[in-house]
């Protein structure tokens, strides 16, 4: 399943909105020209120049760019090289991302855990319902003033974390707001996004329903106390079997203050967005109102309760020694939920700085939700200074973005740089930050960055894959993802976006990489869990930016 790729020429292979920037990228071209030709007859449509040689480090390859944004006809079209190569083919046209857009948020459905898939809506990936979930015991980790060691609590729903079956609440907190914030930032997009779910038929956008199969398991992971599990999990991880095929015990483990501070922000969050789904949800928003202002309390009173991997535990871990970023985002979240001022002093108070979401990286998320949400209950030089740390990372990126010798906002310094662990997700958070930015002062450099990393996504990086699922000439197969492994099914589950390369394959060293090189550091196969399995967090952002790129002011 490994194949070498067929094609030296580095191209999206999904395609193009007719407007944006098209760039294609090549490895040492035998002659200064290329051309574009129409895939159904081969007529030349477009002849161009490639830009000067330049090496990129983290690929060690000398390339050239193909530029042909000026051909903004609709169709489906192949680059071709004089000196005989040809690209996998591609479209330009507005609805290029469509289908890639469902594919991404319909992920979600496939990764819910206690819920059989018909095949009505799982076509051939139908499967049945695995991990019921409602006979979980407390650890021993997790006991507290309100529930012992082998309590039974009940938390089923929620989406599987990864290629994995447990369930994590810090990886489900940005994911669920990414997606929340797709919703905010979009809502007539999302509001026609149907994805064939059982809730589709409702009164409710199908990104709102998909979330709240999370939200609700999320709400039974809160402890009376306030206190949020840190995650609900077996000891170990399971073999590659379905859903179904595993009963292994559960348990919810710790009790931390990253998990309760992520938890009080986006129940935050979710008492304002569902406020308006009062019938579909009754009772939904005021209660998750109470839930945050709980979480954030217990918070307050155990501000450093970091998660320890008990000696029983195997799994991931998702351990976070700083929560200073935590503290900002629940902050900012709170005062938007309650209007106190005492928490917009407190996220002033914690310079948690503005740089690409991530799982441990919290603090942006605070400043995207005043940025978008605040400005009414701000001071002018707080909502500036919210914003301006927003778009000086916008910058930062398009900084990047053009001094790379593929075009893409992703270099690598000593410490591996762009090239770690899910350098996929945080290429797509990048892009969640410069479409924010974008909406708050647009500009053609945002935009252009985003398409560099829609195309980076989809194939112009130096593996030669198109790294989402079911997307394009050549995406990745083999994902470490147990579903898609177990289900004897070719195919992989569709629509997920897998980790991507991994500077120096540290975790997985065995796995059949092609190069050590850091952005090669990639092998489409289950082996390799450091670079092709697929996360709820990663996604998150790549729905977000298909929403926000074909809805740019
Ligand atoms: O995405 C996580 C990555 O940032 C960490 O470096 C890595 C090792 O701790 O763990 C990743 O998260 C995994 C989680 O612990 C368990 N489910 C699968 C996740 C993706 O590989």
């Amino acid at each position: 399943l490994n194949g070498a790729s067929n094609t030296p020429i580095r191209i999206n292979q999904v395609g193009f909105l007719p407007n944006a920037k098209k760039v294609a990228v090549i490895e040492k071209p035998a002659n200064s020209q290329f051309y574009i030709a129409r895939a159904s007859d081969d007529v030349k449509v477009y002849c161009g120049e490639y830009s000067n040689e330049a090496t990129w480090g983290p690929s060690g390859e000398t390339v050239r760019m193909a530029e042909f944004t000026a051909l903004t006809t609709p169709g489906t079209y192949y680059l071709g090289d004089v000196g005989g190569r040809k690209s996998y083919s591609f479209e330009i046209g507005s609805n290029v991302f469509n289908d890639l857009g469902e594919a991404a948020l319909k992920a979600y459905y496939f990764n819910r855990a206690s819920a059989e898939l018909p095949s009505q809506y799982a076509g051939i990936w139908a499967r049945a319902a695995g991990h019921p979930d409602t006979n979980v015991l407390v650890h021993a980790s997790a006991v507290s003033n309100t529930r012992s060691e082998g309590t039974v609590i009940s938390a089923p729903k929620g989406w599987y974390d990864a290629g994995d079956y447990n369930k994590y609440i810090v990886n489900s907190g940005i994911s669920v707001y990414t997606l929340l914030a797709a919703y905010e930032h979009y809502s007539d997009h999302f509001a026609n996004l149907a994805v064939n779910i059982p809730e589709s038929n409702d009164n409710v956008p199908d990104i709102l329903n998909e979330a709240m199969w999370n939200i609700e398991w999320m709400e039974n992971m809160q402890d009376p106390d306030g206190g949020v599990y840190h995650k609900l999990t077996t000891k170990n991880f399971v073999g590659t079997v379905m859903p179904n095929q595993t009963n292994a015990q559960r348990y919810v483990v710790q009790r931390t203050t990253a998990a309760t501070l992520n938890f009080a922000a986006v129940m935050a969050v979710a008492s304002r967005v569902y406020s308006n789904f009062e019938q579909a949800f009754p009772g939904k928003s005021a209660a998750y109102r109470q839930a945050a202002l709980n979480a954030w309390n217990w918070a307050e009173a155990n501000p450093s309760v970091i998660y320890s991997q008990p000696s029983d535990i195997a799994t991931g871990t998702y351990g976070d020694n700083d929560v200073s970023d935590e503290f900002a985002w629940a902050a900012a979240e709170m005062y938007l939920l309650t209007g106190q001022s005492s928490y917009l002093e407190r996220f002033k108070s914690i310079d948690a700085g503005v740089i690409a979401p991530w799982w441990g990286g919290v603090g942006t998320l605070g400043y995207i939700s005043l940025a978008e949400h605040g400005q009414a209950m701000m001071s002018a030089a707080d909502y500036q200074m919210v914003t301006d740390g927003l778009i000086g990372a916008a910058d930062g990126s398009v900084a990047k973005f053009k001094a790379t010798a593929y075009g893409v906002p992703l270099d690598e310094n000593a410490l591996g740089g762009d090239f770690y662990w899910g350098s996929n997700g945080a290429a797509a958070n990048q892009a969640f930050v410069l479409m924010y930015a974008n909406s708050l002062n647009p500009s053609q450099d945002y935009v252009d960055a985003t398409t560099s990393i829609i195309d980076y996504l989809l194939g112009r990086n130096a593996t030669g894959y198109s790294f989402v699922t079911g997307a394009g000439a050549k995406p990745p197969v083999d994902i470490h993802h147990r579903p898609s492994y177990a289900d004897n099914i070719a195919e992989p589950v569709p629509g997920f976006l897998v980790g991507g390369p991994h500077s120096q394959q540290p975790e997985t060293p065995a796995c059949d990489y092609p190069s050590s090189l850091s952005a090669k550091s990639y092998s489409d196969t289950w082996c390799s869990y450091s670079t092709n399995e697929i996360t709820i967090n990663w996604n998150a952002p790549l729905v977000y930016l298909l929403a926000a790129i074909q809805n740019a002011p």
